[in-house]
């Protein structure tokens, strides 16, 4: 009514069709569903952003291979030491990054559904502010999307994008919390009114034949001429929290590994890992890794650098140092992890003070694959840890190639990425 009124007063008219505010006609798009949605994805965008930094510390971007994002600046401001302990922590805040986001689909879809009407908004631009606003929701809507998008494409294996994952993600996330912030600082009042005006109990009795349309909202989000209702508000919260729970179930497995694993059908990388001490999830295979050969030659041995002595260990002298065990699992920035393995192998701190720097600021991991995972760096707390292995053995038996034989990282809480298969050459950095 407020745009026909301003219609009348301008003697503008906007263009047939989308840009007509009587063309949207769902009895059911209002400032209560909207803030509902709303709702929803002020918790859990709020819960994606924090698990997402946390994720990126994890990484340990400043060191050597381990992220190309050039200049992280300001944005790496709040970097931290990642911890080595709880070693199941970063499953947990890495299985709820990717589990929530994936789950939020639904509800992001729904959402802007819910505020469709807007985007046709006619005349595009009335006065500066509204400019202002309207470029900002931009920033939040190609931000929101961009977001989920990127992190969906890299869960599957797509990579389709330009670039690297984490540079685009890592910004596009900063990008988008920025008008995330502003647009809920805006909307804070106008959503807790609207959440007030309805009870969501009476909505969920509600059924189609009374689904009545929201009053007039100074927004517009009410349609000025309401069809029938075809379905209640009862029934597209159901239809999205069905769509949520869905995309939970079928994924969810990935993050319990074990058993569980088989029921993650919608996560790639299914395939059967076999049975056995090594019979575990693989990322990558040491075929597709291009290392089948160089990983079984026995003329392999591992070189040790730091300070300026180095040397070099054959698998048996490995062998023949004290071995320690720790139980560890692997958990990959793609959410999904592997329940704790048994893990046997040197402690990479005896290493290093067999390279004679006993207490380093990192280490350079290099290996036999020259793909972007090859070589990656630890630091020096994750170095010192007692449970941090170049494990030779998983589960009492030699590691598999496709699990890193000769001998490969294993350190706790560490992201799964920087656990190197077929390790080479350690480098310890005073
Ligand atoms: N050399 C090398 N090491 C690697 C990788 C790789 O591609 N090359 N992939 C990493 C990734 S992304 C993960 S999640 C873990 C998975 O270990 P797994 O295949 O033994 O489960 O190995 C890591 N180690
Ligand atoms: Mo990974």
């Amino acid at each position: 009514m407020v745009t026909r009124l301003r219609e009348m007063a301008t003697g503008e008219q906007a263009p047939p069709g989308p840009f007509r505010r009587g063309f949207w006609r769902s009895p059911l798009r209002g400032p209560w569903l909207t803030s509902v949605f709303g709702l929803l994805l002020l918790v859990g965008v709020t819960i994606l952003f924090a698990t997402g930094l946390l994720s990126y510390a994890a990484y340990n971007p400043e060191l050597a291979g381990n992220d190309l994002t050039p200049g992280h600046g300001l944005f790496g401001s709040y970097l931290f030491d990642w911890p080595t302990r709880p070693s199941w922590l970063y499953r947990v805040t890495q299985g709820t990054h990717v589990l929530l986001g994936l789950v939020l689909i639904p509800v992001l879809l729904a959402k802007l559904w819910s505020v469709i009407p807007k985007l046709f908004d006619w005349p595009p631009v009335r006065t500066p502010a509204q400019a202002i606003e309207r470029a900002s929701l931009l920033l939040l809507v190609g931000g929101a999307v961009f977001e989920f998008v990127t992190g969906l494409l890299n869960i599957q294996y797509w990579y389709v994008f330009p670039g690297s994952f984490y540079t685009l993600h890592f910004y596009g996330g900063w990008v988008f919390i920025g008008a995330f912030a502003a647009h809920v600082t805006i909307k804070l009042p106008t959503m807790t009114r609207a959440l007030r005006s309805r009870s969501l109990r009476v909505e969920l009795r509600t059924d189609t034949a009374h689904t009545q349309p929201e009053p007039p909202d100074p927004d517009d989000l009410v349609s000025p001429d309401p069809a029938q209702a075809t379905v209640s508000r009862r029934g597209v919260l159901g239809l999205v929290g069905a769509g949520s729970l869905a995309l939970f179930a079928l994924t969810v497995g990935q993050s319990l590994g074990g058993f569980w694993r088989g029921t993650a059908l919608l996560a790639p990388r299914a395939q059967d890992p076999g049975t056995g001490p090594n019979g575990f999830q693989i990322n990558k295979t040491a075929l597709s890794a291009g290392v089948t050969d160089s990983a079984q030659d026995d003329r392999w041995r591992l070189e040790l650098l730091g300070g300026d002595s180095g040397m070099s260990l054959s698998r048996d002298e490995l062998l023949a140092l004290p071995q320690h065990t720790a139980d560890l699992p692997i958990a990959c920035v793609e959410g999904w992890s592997t329940e704790p393995q048994t893990w046997t192998g040197v402690p990479l701190r005896d290493l290093a003070a067999t390279a004679g720097v006993s207490s380093p600021q990192s280490v350079f991991v290099e290996s036999l694959d020259d793909g972007t995972f090859g070589s990656t760096s630890l630091r020096g707390n994750q170095v010192l840890d007692g449970d941090s292995l170049l494990a030779l053995q998983v589960n009492g038996a030699d590691l598999s190639v496709d699990h890193g034989f000769p001998a490969r990282v294993i350190v706790p809480n560490n992201p799964g990425v920087h656990n190197t298969k077929w390790v080479t050459r350690l480098t310890f950095e005073v």
